[in-house]
């Protein structure tokens, strides 16, 4: 009798399917929604590490078991970081460097079903290692906000525009972003000194 679950099989019928295949790095999902309104002396009180992983299988079974950002209640965020970087401005591998933020355009009907493709776009474009300056990316946040969502790509060192704005064309490409909508590089030790979440625009790209 014909075996018909053949049709099914992978290419190179590769049919382990305990296998599980290694990222470059182990990464931490960690979460935060804060009650009240968040302080730069009161960050991080609320802030809880979720998960960590470091195989693509183990990935996929956190993300299927989460909710994703559109299902959230603002004020919330998610951020995903490589393991022993703390998702805080003060953390000794971010505090030289600065974020990507990428607002959702306006609230209309498909901003949040724009916010999950670009949220998982973008985990996937840092635990598959997408970005060409690799070493400098920290994490990625994605910020659930009444007044707008955005996507946050942490990074590494703020003085090196070469490589920041090498890492903004990538995100932006990555998460299909049009060339009409500019994003910006923000510097985590002047959002220390400022106290906002937002801070000036350093780069745009
Ligand atoms: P936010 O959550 O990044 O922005 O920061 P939000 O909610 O859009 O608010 P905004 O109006 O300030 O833009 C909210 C506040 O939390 C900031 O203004 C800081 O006071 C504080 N905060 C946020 N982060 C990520 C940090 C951090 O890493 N360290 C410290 N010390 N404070 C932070």
């Amino acid at each position: 009798m014909a075996d018909d679950t053949q049709g099914a099989l992978p290419v190179g019928n590769n049919t382990d399917f305990s296998k599980k295949h290694p990222l470059e790095c182990k990464w931490a999902l960690w979460f935060d929604n804060p009650q009240t309104k968040q302080t730069t002396n009161k960050y991080g009180q609320t802030l809880r590490s979720v998960h960590t992983f470091d195989t693509v299988e183990d990935f996929w079974c956190l993300y299927n078991n989460i909710r994703t950002p559109s299902q959230l209640q603002p004020p919330a965020t998610f951020y995903l970081f490589k393991e022993h970087i703390e998702p805080k401005w003060e953390d000794p591998k971010n505090a030289s460097g600065g974020c990507w933020t990428a607002s959702i355009p306006n609230k209309g009907q498909n901003s949040k079903t724009q916010l999950d493709a670009w949220w998982l776009n973008g985990v996937l474009a840092c635990i598959g290692e997408q970005f060409s300056e690799g070493e400098e990316v920290c994490g990625i946040a994605v910020n659930i906000r009444p007044r707008g969502d955005r996507i946050e790509l942490w990074t590494k060192t703020a003085s090196n525009e070469a490589v920041q704005t090498i890492i903004g064309r990538e995100i932006k490409q990555y998460l299909d972003i049009p060339d009409t909508l500019k994003i910006g590089y923000s510097v985590f030790s002047e959002k220390l000194v400022t106290g906002s979440g937002k801070g000036k625009d350093r780069y745009t790209v």
